[in-house]
């Protein structure tokens, strides 16, 4: 299988897909093609596998594949797919991503190595061995916040003089530093924003496309921002942030991921539980959630999203 699609076209709203564990925490890839044709047809424009949102760190390697494998079967070529692939051992992420390749992938992606503190030169060498081992662009996921590694303008510039090294998942909200690191390094490098509180000003200082959690659960509204922010109706974006963002202060409160499981299931997507150690909601937080969003709904007579709408 060969990739389909070229970095410039891997742009827009890019779901981090999140993973489908059934009862007893094993994958069900099934039910996860269900949820990639429900996005696909809400009008994603690609997706983000096995990152932070997709738990691809709490997988073995044969699970990480199995999830690329079923995603790049029912996608099909429709929107591009991105692997992340990062690991600590550059090893381990040179076979996901050998393997991401093989089965028809359009990008790789990689946290640098974390855990140990490894040495600017130990982590450049990471991404140096990791680009090269696949034809493939490599897109760098700086995320500070879980990984404890912060990349700044400097190391950024230095990494994307790497071949294939060809953008960045910025999951920050310094949009000043996001906006120079595309300034310094030029227009074609690609840069995702990966704040979704932030998707308005990250795509208005730059970002070329937004991959992040709620474009799992509500998709169709950051869709229509990054419309309105291409036609640069900035102020619509705004206003359909701040509802997006009442949503997400909601969800954050039951946790990003059991939240993000919990309302697919409103919606009628059976999206499975996390794997432990984060535990799933019991039937009074479900509860307590779904009126929450509710009264968020009527107090701000919100329709259009279907997450609300089913309530
Ligand atoms: O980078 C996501 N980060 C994590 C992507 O999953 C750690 C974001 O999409 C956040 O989940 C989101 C909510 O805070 O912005």
């Amino acid at each position: 299988m060969m990739a389909k699609f070229n970095i410039g076209d891997i742009k827009g709203v890019i779901p981090a897909l999140i993973t489908i564990f059934d009862k007893e925490e094993n994958l069900d890839t099934d039910k996860l093609k269900i949820l990639v044709n429900y996005l696909i047809n809400q009008g994603v424009h690609g997706f983000y596998l096995t990152g932070s949102t997709g738990q691809g760190m709490m997988m073995d390697a044969a699970e990480r594949k199995s999830v690329v494998e079923a995603v790049v079967e029912e996608v099909d070529g429709r929107v591009p797919i991105i692997v992340h692939v990062g690991a600590i051992a550059t090893v381990q992420a040179i076979d996901l991503a050998k393997h991401a390749c093989e089965v028809g992938a359009d990008a790789i992606s990689s946290v640098p190595p974390f855990y140990y503190k490894f040495s600017f030169d130990e982590l450049y060498g990471y991404y140096e061995d990791v680009a090269s081992s696949t034809p493939l662009p490599m897109i760098i996921y700086s995320i500070p916040y879980n990984t404890g590694v912060e990349m700044g303008i400097d190391s950024v510039e230095q990494l994307s003089r790497i071949e294939n090294v060809k953008g960045i998942k910025y999951t920050s909200m310094d949009h000043y530093e996001m906006q120079r690191i595309k300034e310094h390094i030029g227009e074609d490098f690609m840069i995702y924003s990966g704040s979704d509180e932030m998707c308005v000003s990250g795509l208005m200082m730059g970002a070329d496309g937004i991959i992040g959690s709620f474009y799992n659960l509500d998709p169709e509204i950051y869709i229509e921002i990054y419309e309105d922010i291409q036609n640069k109706e900035y102020g619509k974006a705004r206003d359909k942030l701040i509802i997006a963002n009442d949503i997400i202060e909601v969800c954050l409160k039951y946790g990003v991921y059991p939240s993000i499981r919990a309302g697919l299931r409103f919606i009628g997507i059976d999206a499975g539980r996390d794997r432990s150690p984060f535990k799933p909601l019991g039937n009074m937080e479900v509860k307590n959630f779904r009126r929450e969003l509710k009264d968020l709904k009527s107090s701000k007579d919100i329709t259009g999203i279907r997450l609300l709408d089913v309530l």
